[in-house]
């Protein structure tokens, strides 16, 4: 029997373990916060059990452009999307760290 707790909590569907330069676009069903304050939901974040991702779709197409994943150790990595003129998805690492260092 499904209930509606099962059904609730979108996952984006990668590994935040295994996402990398070829995992390829995120598709966001359901968008849960306006951070730039403009009245358009554009970023989902999500918490599984040993990472939170932050994923914001900046240009309204349904594909993540940004992602920040934080694992439970305290490290970080922010990704941007980025797809060429052959149509290659390819994601950039721009930032990575440890939180609170
Ligand atoms: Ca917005
Ligand atoms: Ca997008």
């Amino acid at each position: 029997m499904i209930t509606t707790e099962q059904l609730s909590g979108p996952q984006p569907d990668f590994d935040p373990d295994e996402f990398g330069a070829e995992s390829g676009a995120v598709q966001l069903t359901e968008l849960t916060h306006d951070i730039d304050g403009d009245g358009i939901l554009d970023t989902l974040t999500v918490e599984s059990d040993d990472a939170m991702i932050v994923a914001t779709d900046m240009d309204g197409d349904g594909d993540a452009d940004h992602l920040t994943i934080v694992h439970g150790h305290g490290g970080y990595s922010a990704w941007e999307f980025h797809r060429d003129d052959s149509g290659h998805e390819r994601w950039e690492r721009i930032d990575q760290g440890t939180l609170g260092k």
